[in-house]
């Protein structure tokens, strides 16, 4: 194996000496996000929203979807899409924080593309209750229409990535019953699947998950979370004991003392959205920027060669080079900083393989913005064998190009003195 994929290796080789996890694993125990994670802030670039656009259905005529797009969108690049999905009063707007207000998706990935925590994306979030007897019958009948209707649509009319690595399916509450309805039993459609709060329209594991080994084979991610006061958490519980008792690997997240509220929703998407399409392949994979001299650190063969410059910000690298299909983290940029932000130019790959009833408020309840609670705290515990949610492997290749620039420039300065 060429030593240009250096940082795969110290991603991988640092995963390693993660304890496995000892099944039945534990709740993942994420720290909170940073104050204002949630909120707008004008001093950062914000996404391009198309709200509440229609698209054609076969047998609903036509409805209603939110789209986000990621800042600097570009159709030169296929971006992953992420399938969001609202709770039992909502609909295509509610995760943008109108109508019932019960996420701020928007505001939420402008934050993570501030601080590079999350790979470019676009945020499907539609009107998920189509016609029916009862609001199950409504919010089921929308999984024909997602897989037939809105995804073809989604990918014809935007810059969407087409294969399974890079699409995600995501909700709340009845949305979170979604994505376990539709997620399992769908494996050869979407590769991240992450549950919030999930509501009692969720069926049963031994109804979704029919076959356990394609959910480890295809499955790169599975994010369940849910608040621990929250009366319809034997849902979520339901869900992680059945992977537990078969070997799966998941995140269990369960938010401290959060009921069925907007905070534990907004949190979720927060951790779930820095975690998926971290290892893929697709097109223009672009490193992350390079470090004085130090050459920029592959990217993750993922889609947007966006990659920001490490170090003192007069480096680029040249970009990594695209995801080599076996889910690796990307080679390493080429040495010589010169120039700023070059985007990689990667070839289409597909990465490879994984690391990795109650009683309920009201589902506009819980946190706004302002009372969402803040502050860091250090504490995570990893129930992930192979995956570690505090630091996304592709991050390791940036450190390490850090510190490559630091030992070139001692060098330097000694070849000088
Ligand atoms: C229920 C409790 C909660 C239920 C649905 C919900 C249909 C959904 C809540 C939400 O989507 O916020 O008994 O039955």
């Amino acid at each position: 194996m060429p030593v240009k994929n250096w940082p795969a290796i110290l991603s991988l080789s640092v995963i390693s000496v993660l304890p496995a996890a000892a099944y039945a694993s534990d709740p993942a125990n994420l720290p909170l996000p940073p104050r204002g994670f949630d909120t707008r802030d004008n001093n950062i670039p914000h996404g391009k929203l198309d709200v509440s656009v229609s698209y054609p259905t076969r047998n609903y005529g036509m409805r209603k979807v939110t789209v986000y797009m990621p800042p600097g969108y570009s159709t030169n690049q296929k971006y992953p899409v992420v399938y969001l999905h609202h709770g039992i009063g909502g609909n295509e707007v509610s995760w943008i924080g109108q109508g019932s207000n019960e996420g701020n998706a928007d505001n939420i990935m402008d934050y993570l593309y501030s601080k590079q925590m999350a790979k470019p994306m676009i945020v499907v979030m539609p009107s998920g209750k189509m016609d029916g007897a009862d609001d199950f019958a409504r919010f089921a009948n929308f999984g024909d229409v997602l897989l037939h209707d809105l995804i073809p649509w989604v990918e014809k009319t935007y810059s969407a990535a087409t294969n399974a690595d890079l699409r995600a399916i995501s909700g709340l509450s009845m949305g979170g019953g979604q994505t376990f309805n539709f997620g399992f039993p769908n494996t050869d459609v979407f590769h991240y699947i992450g549950p919030y709060s999930a509501a009692p329209n969720t069926q049963k594991p031994s109804d979704t998950i029919k076959d356990v080994a394609a959910v480890k084979n295809n499955v790169k991610l599975i994010f369940i979370s849910c608040g621990s006061a929250d009366g319809l958490i034997g849902n979520s519980k339901n869900y992680h004991d059945f992977l537990d008792q078969n070997n799966v690997d998941h995140i269990y997240q369960i938010e401290p003392n959060e009921g069925h509220t907007k905070t534990v929703w907004n949190r979720s998407f927060y951790n779930f959205a820095q975690r998926i399409f971290l290892d893929v392949g697709t097109t223009s994979g672009g490193g992350a920027g390079g470090a004085d001299g130090a050459g920029g650190a592959g990217g993750a063969g993922e889609t947007a060669g966006n990659g920001a410059g490490a170090g003192d910000g007069s480096g680029s690298g040249n970009g990594g080079s695209a995801g080599d299909g076996s889910g690796s983290s990307g080679s390493a940029g080429d040495g010589s900083g010169n120039g700023g932000g070059v985007p990689g130019s990667g070839a289409v790959t597909t990465g490879g393989s994984a690391v990795t009833g109650g009683q309920v408020s009201s589902s506009a309840s819980g946190g706004t913005d302002e009372d969402t609670p803040a502050t860091e705290d250090s504490s995570c515990s990893v129930s992930v064998p192979g995956s570690d949610p505090g630091t996304p492997p592709w991050r390791f290749g940036i450190h390490l190009a850090a510190i490559g620039a630091l030992l070139f420039r001692a060098r330097a300065r000694r070849n000088r003195g």
